[in-house]
């Protein structure tokens, strides 16, 4: 039986890449940093809490993820943990870096020194590619990340090329695009926007405030990515492979999406220098407000999966239209079953 470790086990990621892996027969251990909260909603949802073997590994923490590492031996280890939200990494720099960059590199040197067989995913990201210098963009298309948690997931990349270049390590890179789910965190604008739009159909809610409605992402379904990951460490050899769906639409597009899901008709409006979204009776239910824009954006992100398609046989099947219906969808039931709690 295969044994894998997977950090960030409490994330959107580890939750579905944990129920993946034990459908593939793998005995699974999450790492997940202590926390007082206790609840493992996701594993909860997704029925497979007790399943998954958890052990306490802060990436802050040198010698708790040498001896995790050391340990255990394990076969596959995908480091999903990070602090992955862009806005909070412009007010927690460091914070960010430390998790993200030397966390990566402190995984990277138990394996070296204790767990050589073990082979390596890291979470690389299309923030990587930030004031896109092609487009699509693609596993040679240069980097240019924008944020602090960009330049930490560059350090990342990096270093785990190095070590598979230098050690010969099995290191391999998944750079995805973004995929969301209804797992996903609600300080997402998918899950925001798709969250908020319900709530106001439920009438829980009048109006909601947003930043940049004309970013542009390209967002895929995440049980299709983890699937992705696992595809890459079952390769004959360790290489970095974007995941994307081809496709790039607008936040603005993600909320008419949301409220067409739910029947809500909506137009867009200028209002004392904001742009807002008012229904058909006159109601304003989305406004801007600066507080949600960053200092620096990523306006356009849209990925070329084809090397992905053509090594790994990977193809993303859920487009951008039906991941929205199906996250309007699972957010209408989660919010029917809070009012009957
Ligand atoms: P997520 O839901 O934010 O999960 C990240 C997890 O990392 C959280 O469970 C968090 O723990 C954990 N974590 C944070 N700091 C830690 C530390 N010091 N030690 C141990 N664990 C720590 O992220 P996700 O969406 O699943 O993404 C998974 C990975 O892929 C991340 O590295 C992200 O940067 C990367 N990525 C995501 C996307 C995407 O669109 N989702 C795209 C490209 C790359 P708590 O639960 O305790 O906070
Ligand atoms: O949903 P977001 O916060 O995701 P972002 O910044 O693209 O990052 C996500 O995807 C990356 C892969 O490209 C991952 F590496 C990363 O860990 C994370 O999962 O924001 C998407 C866009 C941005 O342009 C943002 O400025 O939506 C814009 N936006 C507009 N209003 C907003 C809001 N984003 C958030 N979170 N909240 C808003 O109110």
């Amino acid at each position: 039986m295969k044994k894998a470790l997977i950090t960030g086990i409490r994330g959107q990621d580890g939750a579905y890449l944990a129920k993946l892996l034990l459908e593939m027969g793998y005995e699974v251990y999450g790492a997940d940093r202590r926390s007082s909260d206790s609840s493992y909603w996701r594993l909860e949802k997704l029925k497979i809490k007790d399943k998954v073997k958890i052990i306490y590994m802060d990436l802050l923490e040198e010698s708790n993820v040498f001896e995790v590492i050391k340990e255990n031996k394990f076969d596959e280890i995908y480091n999903l943990a990070a602090q992955s939200f862009v806005h909070a990494s412009f007010k927690q720099p460091l914070l960010t870096s430390n998790v993200n960059a030397l966390g990566v590199l402190r995984i990277l040197e138990a394996i070296r020194l204790f767990s050589k067989d073990s082979k390596f995913y890291q979470a690389s990201t299309s923030e990587l590619f930030g004031k896109v210098q092609e487009i699509p963009q693609k596993e040679t298309t240069p980097f240019y990340p924008r944020s602090p948690y960009g330049v930490s997931k560059l350090f990342a990349h990096w270093i785990t090329v190095n070590y598979r270049e230098a050690y010969g390590m099995f290191n391999t890179c998944g750079i995805l695009f973004n995929h969301e789910s209804p797992l996903r965190s609600i300080e997402f604008i998918t899950k925001k926007v798709v969250n908020s739009v319900c709530m106001v159909k439920k009438g829980m809610l009048e109006s909601f405030k947003v930043g940049n409605i004309w970013a542009k992402r390209d967002w895929g379904y995440a049980p299709e990515y983890v699937y992705g990951m696992y595809l890459m460490m079952q390769h004959d050899y360790p290489d970095d492979f974007v995941l994307a769906t081809g496709e790039t639409h607008s936040v603005k597009e993600l909320i008419e999406k949301a409220f067409q899901c739910v029947g809500i008709e909506i137009k867009w409006e200028e209002k004392n220098n904001r742009i807002v979204a008012v229904d058909n009776k006159g109601f304003i239910r989305v406004e801007t407000d600066p507080e949600f824009f960053r200092p620096s954006e990523v306006d356009l992100l849209v990925g070329d999966y084809s090397k992905a398609k053509k090594v790994l046989g990977w193809e993303p099947k859920t487009k951008f239209d039906k991941l929205i219906e199906i996250m309007v969808e699972e957010e209408l039931k989660d919010l029917e079953m809070l009012k009957v709690k």
